[in-house]
């Protein structure tokens, strides 16, 4: 334990938890170490061998990693790529902020993504206040094909907003994001694994009043709710969603595609903190998808707001509540179908039910308890658990600052009495994990052979930047007897959560297709205006309104100058004629806050008013050729009433 504990971000984040959690879950809080002040190597792996994993983890240069590892980015709305072992970020993906480089949140086809799922009410809104350029990305995971992973999307939600969004794979671009209707939040999301995706699973977390919350009922908090909810990954259409009691935290779905989980740490409904602690267990709340699907079809649900809304409260047949200790977070299915495992937060233990249960669980053959086959006691503050694939668990242990890795069987035998240790490992992280993932390990086709810990605390790990510190990425070599952590990857804020997938499931194109609906408005529009998009280079005067054609091709835009009248309103419409790899343009127009990028075989545009009489440059922007510097135009802007 180091002696300048006083400031450690442990300790406070205890002390938080201290005011208002209930005894029970302080006993041992105050002994707890942050972890020897940062050594490298944790818990007992050797020096050799972390050497090794070290040596292991080391891409040279013109080598590809293995992986992709999708990080969520928390409060800056996006997705991050990152290459794994190497922890290199490798691209952004910008979904639910606005992105200065690639235009995303400015550019017409984005701003139609961004848009066209609002609901009534928060398009009305946007409209009258501005478009939303935050979200808060918790949840990245890609779509299945049984129980694998199959490279067609990675669906993500926006806490802040309550929307989720599509990734296509393909070119890693978003193409659709829908709001959720009847809730203010989205926070726990996973997918249907078997048959295919399928289901978009996800919680809302926040109480609030259902299904109308305009006002009519504020501070009664007994009329709030939560609920449970599927989207058709395909359609991107709600498809139902369950009335539940209390919270929902976070979920996760089975293997054999009859049933899903979701963790609630406030099961009291309470407003406040000293409310959503009150009681000594919450519950993961088991969903029954096919009589949920039943109820739908039979109409044993009432409509709201256009979803079908079933009533899952205590004593309904769609779901079930086990009683899980105490404030649970996360919710993870392991890769050998069976075991569905509970974090318990700010109890010491994680709950782990069977699945092959659930079937007499739902015919009222075994009460909730029944389903539990372990309960160990891992440590403090479990978070979040990954699998190896090979029957072994590693949690995180939020206020320890450690992984444990645990041997799920052997967890089983202790619960059955037997004199058994199933804690294998527990290793030193800096500092404060939240999520963990290991490589394929929400698939089944888990490999064991690398964990990355999402911590929340860098402190002392990177050059000091100032007040606010970057998180800590680490990675964690989990292929041998003893993990080991290999590598310290900042990233600011904040990953939440991400997913390793092997490279051979991800097959991104090099240049988008020619006919992507994408762009389908901007084609639409340069069919009716006469003009070939892939050839043109016209400007079309349309009372005020005037739209721009051109094509990039290096080192030239197709129009050197166009002239408008000041107050037009117009649009700007480029198409990328390149096809080369890695061969993007970009536009600027200066002093007019324009920017956007064009890939190849891309087409985008942004709408503008010109006011600003005058000449005003337009430049390419991604470094394409070495006349990239003379990639440029004019924007003659007549005086009004010239
Ligand atoms: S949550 Cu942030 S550490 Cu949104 Cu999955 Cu657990
Ligand atoms: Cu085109 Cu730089
Ligand atoms: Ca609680």
């Amino acid at each position: 334990m180091s002696d300048d504990s006083s400031d450690k971000p442990g300790l406070s984040r205890r002390r938080v938890l201290g005011g208002t959690a209930t005894a029970a879950a302080l006993t041992g809080l105050t002994g707890a170490g942050l972890g020897a002040g940062g050594a490298l190597l944790g818990g007992t792996a050797s020096r050799a061998q972390a050497a090794t994993a070290i040596n292991k983890a080391e891409v040279k240069p013109g080598d590809l990693d293995e992986y992709y590892a999708f990080h969520s980015g928390g409060q800056s709305g996006e997705v991050r790529v990152i290459g794994v072992p190497s922890m290199r970020e490798i691209i952004r993906i910008p979904v639910f902020n606005r992105c200065s480089a690639t235009g995303w949140g400015q550019t017409n086809e984005s701003k139609r993504i961004l848009t066209e799922g609002l609901l009534p009410e928060t398009r009305a809104y946007v409209a009258k206040h501005g478009m939303f350029h935050n979200g808060d990305a918790h949840h990245p995971h890609m779509s299945f094909t049984d129980g694998a992973y199959d490279g067609r999307y990675i669906f993500i939600n926006d806490k802040a907003n309550a929307r989720i969004a599509r990734i296509r794979c393909d070119v890693m671009r978003a193409d659709k994001i829908i709001e959720i209707p009847n809730a203010r939040d989205v926070h726990g999301l996973r997918l249907q694994k078997y048959p295919r995706t399928g289901y978009v699973f996800f919680c809302t977390e926040h109480l609030v009043p259902m299904p109308v919350n305009d006002g009519t009922i504020l501070d009664e908090p007994k009329k709030y709710h939560c609920v449970y909810n599927a989207v058709d990954g395909d359609t991107m259409k709600m498809a139902w969603q369950v009335l539940v009691d209390g919270n929902l935290d976070n979920t996760d779905a089975d293997y054999q595609g009859k049933y899903a989980f979701a963790s609630s740490y406030n099961s009291e409904g309470g407003v406040t903190l000293a409310e959503m602690t009150a009681a000594e267990q919450d519950w993961g709340v088991v969903f029954n998808i096919k009589r949920i699907e039943e109820a739908v079809k039979k109409g044993d649900c009432q409509i709201w707001n256009g979803v079908p809304v079933v009533d899952g409260r205590h004593g309904s047949p769609y779901t079930r509540y086990i009683p899980v200790p105490n404030n649970p977070h996360g919710c993870n299915t392991a890769p050998d179908g069976i075991h569905v495992v509970f974090n318990g937060k700010l109890s010491p233990t994680t709950t782990v039910i069977d699945v092959r249960l659930l079937d007499d669980l739902f015919d009222d053959k075994l009460k909730p308890r029944d389903v539990v086959v372990a309960e160990p006691q891992l440590g403090l503050g479990p978070l979040h658990t990954a699998f190896d694939g090979q029957g072994n668990a590693f949690t995180t242990l939020f206020l320890d600052s450690q992984i444990v890795k645990w041997n799920i069987d052997l967890a089983r035998r202790l619960y059955k009495g037997e004199k058994v240790d199933p804690i294998l490992q527990k290793i030193d992280v800096q500092y404060q994990p939240g999520h963990n993932h290991a490589s394929m390990s929400e698939s089944k086709e888990a490999d064991g052979k690398w964990l990355i810990s999402l911590n929340k605390f860098s402190k002392d790990r990177f050059l000091n930047v100032g007040p606010l510190k970057p998180e800590n990425d680490q990675l964690i070599d989990i292929s041998g007897e003893q993990m080991a952590v290999v590598h310290d990857g900042p990233s600011f804020a904040e990953p939440h959560d991400t997913e390793i997938i092997h490279r051979s499931k991800v097959n991104p194109k090099n240049a988008f297709p020619r006919n992507d609906p994408m762009w389908e408005d901007a084609r639409r529009s340069a069919e009716k205006d006469g003009v070939n998009l892939e050839e043109a280079a016209k400007v079309v005067r349309d009372g005020n309104k005037v739209r721009v054609y051109m094509t990039a091709m290096a080192p030239t835009f197709s129009l050197d100058q166009f002239t408008v009248k000041q107050g037009d309103e117009v649009t700007v419409v480029i198409t990328n004629m390149d096809d080369v790899d890695d061969l993007s343009h970009g536009f600027i127009l200066q002093n007019h806050g324009i920017c956007f990028e064009i890939a190849p075989q891309a087409t985008a545009s942004v709408t503008f008013v010109a006011d600003r009489p005058g000449v005003h440059w337009y430049y390419c922007t991604w470094f394409c050729h070495a006349l990239h510097m003379e990639m440029a135009g004019r924007m003659l802007v007549e005086p009004r009433g010239v």
